[in-house]
């Protein structure tokens, strides 16, 4: 077993007595990851009988770290913390704090702290809910019914979705051994239970089909084409409804459209179906998208319960789904129109227009779509003086690298991967921001070679799933 693993199972044996003995307190945060690593860790409480409270935040800013102000409680973070761990060491004299992250760590230690990160064993990095999973686990060998929340959290912070790290494949096997996961080959196209296909099709954003892919009347005219039928006895066709056969034609005629793209066959491959859950919940995809909706949402109780796959709260987190996709589709809108061209990268300079907790995904989509050749920078308001950052780049460039010095000189934090950061920096700086950020990209291309990635013109993204 692997020395974190290790570790994890240590912490977990040292935690459990002081988890029955004091308060604890849970704080996660807001996406599929967090919803999920704190969902085990509530139903592990449970268990256990603890006096606990979930927090659920959209971010660990180091200005709410530096407030929290607690004593003689067991203090958990779960999917942040690690690099707010300097703005929480006051909490350490008087409260046992335990943090599960898997975010860039700083470097702390303390007889009061444990801090479970993969970066401090030069493990592998997953998602918190790997980790947190293996710690209920290990503190309690019948939490093992949560193993596919570990999953859900996991293909959440989609980042990893094209890595193979072992820790996914050990997860994996279990859920599988204990019968809670079906692996089966098929399209990952969202929607496989809960939406017609010519819809899905015309919604995959995640796997772009070129001429399909925000186009329902082209969506229609493609299933004719190729002889799949629109409607079976007077419903419309789910991909679930497909057979074995049909779906394979229509993943071959896909990957025919797509053969420009970086990796055409990737739209096909396996899904993960929870076996207990519900249809709409079934495909895990679908589960960790409603739990990030949810969040960012801050129906967080609604949250929680529906990563426990109670059915009860699922007519309502569909409705909600729905709300916040329609808000999505404006958000997406006004970024169309509003998009800035620079040198060296797109800018939406959101203000109020977006808020903080859509700015990200919606850089996301402009990032994959026509914007994919630089990086892309979404601003939004985050309070009154102060601006969330996101940046989106896949070609050959760690943003995280560029976006921090430039953020932390201009008094902000940042935080995230090499594709994928954030940043919150003085509303006041915004305009020097935008500009330095600009030529920081320029010089950074011209020293390292940039890839040019391919870049669709003339095409609308549809929404998210
Ligand atoms: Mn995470």
């Amino acid at each position: 077993m692997n020395l974190f693993l290790e570790n994890i199972e240590k912490v977990a044996k040292a935690i459990k007595p002081i988890a029955k003995a004091k308060k604890v307190i849970v704080f996660s945060h807001y996406d599929a990851d967090g919803i999920a690593s704190a969902a085990i860790f509530a139903k592990m409480l449970l268990r256990l009988g603890s006096n606990f409270q979930i927090k659920i935040l959209n971010q660990l800013t180091k200005k709410t770290a530096s407030q929290l102000n607690f004593s003689n409680r067991l203090l958990v973070f779960l999917d942040f913390g690690s690099g707010q761990l300097d703005s929480l060491a006051h909490l350490l004299d008087n409260n046992i704090v335990l943090i599960i992250d898997h975010h860039k760590p700083k470097n702390l230690s303390h007889l009061n702290l444990f801090h479970l990160n993969p970066h401090l064993f030069n493990a592998e990095e997953a998602s918190s809910s790997v980790y947190t999973y293996y710690f209920a686990k290990y503190l309690d060998v019948k939490n093992v019914d949560l193993a596919y929340l570990a999953l859900v959290g996991y293909f959440g912070d989609n980042i990893f979705l094209t890595t193979q790290e072992k820790i996914l494949e050990k997860v994996l096997n279990e859920c599988v051994e204990l019968k809670q996961i079906e692996v089966k080959k098929g399209l990952k196209i969202f929607g496989r239970f809960s939406k017609p296909l010519y819809k899905a099709l015309a919604q995959s954003y995640e796997c772009f089909i070129p001429g399909i892919t925000g186009s329902e009347e082209a969506s229609v005219q493609f299933l004719s084409e190729i002889g799949i039928p629109l409607k079976k006895r007077e419903n419309f066709v789910r991909l679930a409804d497909l057979s074995e056969e049909e779906e394979k034609i229509l993943a071959s005629e896909i990957i025919k459209l797509r053969i420009n793209e970086d990796r055409p066959e990737d739209i096909f491959g396996n899904i993960y179906l929870i076996k207990k859950a519900p249809e709409e919940l079934k495909d895990i995809r679908e589960l960790a998208t409603l739990l990030n909706a949810l969040g960012r949402k801050q129906y967080y109780d609604i949250a929680i319960k529906l990563a426990w796959l109670d059915s009860k709260v699922l007519n309502k987190a569909m409705q909600i789904y729905s709300e916040y996709k329609k808000e999505l589709s404006s958000y997406i809108d006004f970024a169309l129109k509003n998009v800035k061209h620079m040198e060296n990268v797109y800018v939406i300079d959101a203000q109020d227009k977006i808020p903080h907790y859509a700015i990200g995904i919606i850089t996301s989509i402009l990032s994959k779509t026509n914007y994919s050749d630089k990086p892309v920078i979404g601003l939004a308001n985050y309070d009154e003086e102060t601006v969330k950052v996101s940046i989106r780049f896949s070609g050959n460039l760690d943003v995280i690298k560029v976006l921090k010095p430039i953020a932390e000189s201009m008094d902000g934090e940042a935080g995230g991967h090499s594709n994928a950061a954030g940043a919150f920096i003085p509303l006041e700086k915004k305009t020097n921001f935008i500009k330095t950020i600009n030529k920081a990209i320029g010089d950074a291309n011209g020293k390292g070679s940039q890839e040019q990635k391919m870049v669709h013109s003339g095409f609308r993204p549809s929404l998210p799933q």
